[in-house]
């Protein structure tokens, strides 16, 4: 009987999903959820065939021609800019990726996050666990409102536009976006959505989102030039990645009070937290858990394993972000 196909499974994921994987192939799983430096995923990586990763795992040239056996690389998260796809692509090895699953997941936590800054719901939490809370003033804790306010989205994706929905038709905003590409008339009529150059979507937001990917291009997209355009009155949240705020301008401006507040999921260097917005109490931090309920974790554990098995088993994956390998490269291997 030909050999199984040998993966691994980079961190600790649903067993059952592991499970799925064994009665297809030889599975090196990680249950004790041990992050690998570079050497060592490159080691678990040998005589791997495909591999199950998460944000964590950067798949670069080194790693690739350390193991030119590899085929597939099935990343658990919409975002794969842990991936160098160029290099994945020259080798012919098929990148995927866990879209759509994830949508309406991350739209409802970066509203809760972008509504939690500007209503100060984390900061006044805080104020009231450490017992400060001793009588009632007309100005406590007031923030700025949500609903008919000025929503802007940087980066008009299927994220983006998911939370401009819930701006538009839940809560009676108008929405602004800048994006690479313009919507179609048909996608911007239903919430009313105006396309605008970047200056008008900082000096008009209300409530910026900030969901564009991470690359070279984007790092820094929101520093200290673009937030001294912003409403003192304004908000900031980062649903996307970390690096695409410059941290420690951030913290500045809400130090200052050049902007109101912020909520940020995802950080420069995460999970490590620059120090300076760890005594902001202005600004509403989370460790990186847009996509966590247990049904779209599920759902992107599921999907990246789906595109492990079809891209090993001579099927079509469901999400390749590289598609032309199916064309001319490694794959199928049967
Ligand atoms: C993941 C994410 O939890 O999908 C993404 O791009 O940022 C998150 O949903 C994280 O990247 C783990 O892979």
């Amino acid at each position: 009987m030909a050999r199984l196909p040998s993966v691994l499974v980079a961190r600790a994921v649903f067993p059952e999903v592991v499970q799925r994987l064994r009665r297809l192939f030889e599975v090196e799983d990680n249950p004790a959820d041990r992050i690998f430096a570079k050497a060592e995923l490159i080691a678990h990586l040998a005589g791997k065939a495909g591999a199950f990763t998460t944000g964590s795992e950067r798949i670069d040239a080194e790693v690739l021609d350390a193991n030119p056996q590899l085929r597939v690389v099935a990343n658990m998260a919409v975002g794969y800019n842990n991936f160098d796809i160029a290099a994945c692509t020259a080798r012919g090895v098929l990148a995927t990726n866990t879209p759509d699953v994830l949508t309406e997941t991350t739209a409802d936590f970066g509203f809760a996050l972008m509504m939690a800054a500007a209503r100060r719901v984390a900061e006044s939490e805080h104020f009231l666990r450490r017992g400060e809370w001793t009588r009632w003033a007309y100005d406590m804790f007031t923030g700025s409102d949500v609903h008919g306010a000025t929503l802007g989205i940087l980066g008009m994706g299927r994220i983006g536009q998911a939370i401009a929905r819930r701006g538009a038709l839940g809560f009676g905003m108008k929405v602004i976006y800048h994006n690479r590409s313009r919507l179609t008339s048909e996608q911007e009529a239903p919430i009313g959505a105006r396309y605008v150059d970047k200056l008008t979507l900082l000096r008009q937001a209300d409530h910026l989102v900030l969901v564009l990917p991470y690359s070279a291009a984007s790092h820094h997209t929101i520093g200290t030039a673009e937030l001294a355009q912003m409403k003192p009155s304004a908000t900031l949240t980062n649903v996307a990645r970390g690096g695409i705020v410059d941290d420690a301008a951030l913290a500045a401006a809400l130090r200052e009070r050049r902007i109101a507040a912020a909520a940020l999921d995802v950080f420069e260097g995460e999970p490590k937290v620059h120090p300076d917005l760890l005594t902001v109490p202005s600004v509403v931090l989370t460790p990186h858990i847009a996509s966590a309920t247990v049904a779209t974790r599920r759902a992107m554990a599921d999907l990246a394993a789906d595109n492990l098995i079809a891209a090993l088993t001579g099927g079509q994956p469901p999400t390749p972000v590289n598609p032309e390998v199916l064309a001319g490269g490694r794959l199928p291997v049967r």
